[in-house]
């Protein structure tokens, strides 16, 4: 049967933290999407993103893990996505723990832990992993 989850994100500078949780994510069902912060969202979020939104796109619509790219626009828009798409399992990264508990009246919600050491801050910043 089908298991639809959904994640949430920017995914600037892709990296092994972002390919960490998209295939969690995919192993915890069948199916995939990805809900991508537009620029304008990133701006609500208070990110500057490296690359736009298109470029990010298409890179997160070449990772084999990912079924379907979606905007995300606004912090409004769960509840909806999550009926639309028919989602089962939502997941996010566990830096946003608890945030989203509220999503359970409308499917499992679960929180994965993070990569340590890596993120697109430290990736812009040029930092190392050792730093
Ligand atoms: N992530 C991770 N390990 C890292 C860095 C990121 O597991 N070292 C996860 C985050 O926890 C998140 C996902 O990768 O689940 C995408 O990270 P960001 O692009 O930073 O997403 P964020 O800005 O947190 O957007 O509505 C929710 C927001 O759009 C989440």
């Amino acid at each position: 049967m089908y298991r639809r989850v959904i994640t949430y994100g920017t995914f600037d500078f892709l990296h092994i933290g972002h390919i960490n949780i998209l295939r969690r994510a995919k192993d915890l069902g069948n199916y995939l999407v990805v809900a991508l912060s537009t620029d304008e969202f990133n701006r609500l979020k208070h990110k500057q993103s490296h690359s736009s939104y298109e470029e990010r796109k298409a890179i997160v619509e070449a990772i084999r893990y990912v079924d379907l790219v979606i905007p995300e626009c606004s912090w409004e828009q769960k509840i909806d996505d999550i009926k639309k798409h028919k989602i089962d399992i939502f997941v996010m990264g566990d830096d946003w723990k608890g945030e989203f508990d509220f999503l359970r009246s409308y499917c499992d919600v679960i929180y994965l832990p993070r990569t340590e050491g890596i993120s697109s801050t430290m990736i812009k910043l040029g930092l190392s992993k050792e730093l």
